[in-house]
């Protein structure tokens, strides 16, 4: 791929920043419109969240026969999964079988972080500028650049005097890391952590973790996939996936259809346990209410926290790894083996709740008094989720507005796919979309069809600019607040509301309610993109 600039006088149709699944099929749907697109990716490699996340232990909590592509039913039929959940390294395999199946990797171009996006009022498009100075334009710019890619890697003081590895979980090494023999302190208790620290564990000498605010999380059960399951899920893919497409959050967790009102006591506590042994986000489905009413909530956090004391020896360990907050305000982990790891001598729990870690020592890390004297320090602290990939881009619409300041208060979009004063600018799984609240596969790719579907209308009538309305936008934003408002989403400091990073606006970002949501897109469509402007 010829990294020259691309002269305004041969722009290209569309330029795809990221190569994560929504850029891949992105790309793939421009292509088979006849159309001239190039993905620019800042990794070396496809997969986005698979090629960065590369801790032990790193894989999907959305079962593997729905956490995959449904946009070709070739592919569907003949990709076999091997675990129920697939592991990082599977879902790879995955990225890179699809890539070459549609021949995609051609237009990509990889090593390239996109620094700034300036839309040029007079020629209707977009200038790109990446990190090395190489610009290129397009008349479309599609922002996949992930709702869960921006690392978040606070500044603890002290941190670069660190004499020994420093390791963030959303870019681990790819040749892996080997903790034997070395004392790790781990920062964090999220999914990542999760995941890590029972397999951190099984290395290190000794383990530090570092604990802000405990987690509900839920056996995962994982295990080979049972091939007659995977044959019989085959045999009626179609029909699966339309079932996923009519569920709350796009996948099918069983979801009960009764209340917790509307069971009695014995009832709801062999739900609970049946829902334990299913393991990870089936609990999601205990009861209808869950996360609207808190005293449904209450009873099923309760149901954890017992678990939690059976499983943990020590009580007052027990306690400290015991949350308190609503379930699934955050989103529930899935986990092999998390609370038994601190049944470990060697596990150590920091409770670092009423007293923030202070600094990085040369040799460890010091909270109050002490010092934990550390040869590594794995950063398991998320993600600027949503819009920090966006925010990290210099990005100018119309007029030379930048996104930024626009967005300074907490972003706003219609629909999550575009945002008012940003001509022919659309984002795959913005905020405002039902993106980290679903399976996302199936988010991408309505997404991806979404957006494909517009530029083809556009082009079709000879149009050349599509652009929210400000008054679709406000709609938008006031129904997407209204709808977590109802919820008990908003019962918590996760990163659904930007409260894992300082100084970032408290706003409600995902929407909930994925079939509410495709409607309103078809919708939208049907009426000849209403919300719109076209000219
Ligand atoms: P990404 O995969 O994040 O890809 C975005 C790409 O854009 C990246 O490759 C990045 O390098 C690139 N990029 C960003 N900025 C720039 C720039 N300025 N210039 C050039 N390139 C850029 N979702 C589920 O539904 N189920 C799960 O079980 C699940 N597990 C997850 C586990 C982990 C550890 C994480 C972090 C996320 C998980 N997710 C899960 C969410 C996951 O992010 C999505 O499922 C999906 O992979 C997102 O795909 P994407 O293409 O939208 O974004
Ligand atoms: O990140 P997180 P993650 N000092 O933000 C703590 C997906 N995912 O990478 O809770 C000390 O959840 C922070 O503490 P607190 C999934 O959607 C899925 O784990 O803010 N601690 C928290 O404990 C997930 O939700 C899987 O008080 C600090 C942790 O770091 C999302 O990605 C696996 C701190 C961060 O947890 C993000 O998960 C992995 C500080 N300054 C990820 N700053 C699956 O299982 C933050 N923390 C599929």
């Amino acid at each position: 791929m010829s990294q020259d600039a691309i002269a305004p006088e041969d722009p290209l149709d569309a330029i795809v920043v990221g190569a994560g699944f929504a850029g891949i099929y992105m790309l793939h749907k421009l292509r088979e419109m006849g159309l001239r697109a190039r993905v620019l990716e800042a990794a070396s490699g496809v997969g986005g969240t698979w090629y960065w996340n590369r801790y032990p232990g790193a894989r999907c909590d959305v079962p593997s026969l729905q956490y995959s592509y449904q946009f070709s039913p070739e592919l569907e039929q003949e990709w076999e999964w091997k675990e129920r959940y697939a592991p990082q390294a599977e879902i790879m395999e995955y990225a890179n079988h699809v890539v070459d199946r549609f021949g995609l990797r051609p237009h990509i171009q990889f090593d390239t972080r996109v620094a700034a996006a300036h839309f040029d009022d007079e020629s209707g498009r977009w200038g790109l500028t990446t990190e090395a100075g190489q610009r290129l334009v397009a008349d479309h710019c599609v922002m996949a650049t992930g709702c869960l890619s921006a690392a978040n890697d606070p500044p603890f003081p002290g941190r670069d005097a660190f004499q020994g590895d420093w390791y963030h979980t959303g870019r681990w090494p790819h040749e892996g890391v080997d903790f034997a023999g070395k004392r790790v302190g781990v920062i964090g208790t999220g999914s990542s952590a999760i995941q890590s620290i029972p397999l951190i564990a099984a290395q290190a000498e000794e383990l530090f973790v570092f604990q802000r605010t405990p987690n509900y999380s839920i056996p995962a059960h994982n295990g080979p996939l049972d091939p007659g399951e995977q044959r019989a899920i085959k045999a009626r893919y179609p029909e699966y996936r339309a079932f996923l497409r009519e569920q709350l959050i796009a996948w099918d967790i069983e979801m009960n259809e009764k209340t917790a009102a509307e069971m009695s006591a014995e009832e709801l506590r062999a739900e609970c346990e049946r829902r334990w042994k299913l393991g990870g986000l089936y609990f999601y489905g205990t009861t209808a209410d869950m996360l609207m009413d808190q005293r449904a909530n209450d009873i099923v956090a309760s149901f954890v926290r017992e678990k939690i004391a059976e499983v943990v020896d020590d009580p007052a360990t027990a306690e400290l790894l015991s949350p308190r907050s609503v379930l699934g305000c955050k989103r529930i982990c899935a986990d092999t083996g998390y609370f038994e790891t601190y049944n470990r001598e060697h596990v150590h729990l920091i409770d670092i709740s009423g007293h923030p870690i202070d600094e990085i020592t040369p040799d460890g890390i010091r909270v109050g008094d002490r010092v934990y004297e550390v040869d590594a320090i794995v950063s398991a602290t998320g993600f600027d989720a949503m819009t920090g990939a966006v925010d990290r881009i210099d990005i100018r619409g119309s007029g030379g507005a930048r996104l930024r300041d626009k967005w300074a208060a907490g972003p706003r979009t219609f629909l999550g796919l575009a945002t008012a004063g940003f001509p022919n600018l659309f984002m795959i799984s913005g905020p405002g979309s039902p993106s980290v609240l679903t399976n996302m596969m199936n988010s991408i790719e309505q997404h991806v069809d979404f957006v494909a579907t517009s530029i083809g209308y556009l082009r079709e009538r000879n149009l050349r600019r599509i652009e929210a309305t400000l008054e679709a936008e406000d709609g938008w934003v006031d129904h997407v607040n209204e709808v977590a408002g109802s919820t008990l989403l908003l019962g918590c400091n996760s990163w659904y509301l930007g409260a894992n990073v300082p100084g970032k606006p408290r706003v409600f970002m995902p929407y909930l309610g994925f079939p509410a949501y495709v409607e309103k897109c078809e919708d939208v469509a049907s009426k000849g993109y209403e919300g719109f402007q076209l000219s």
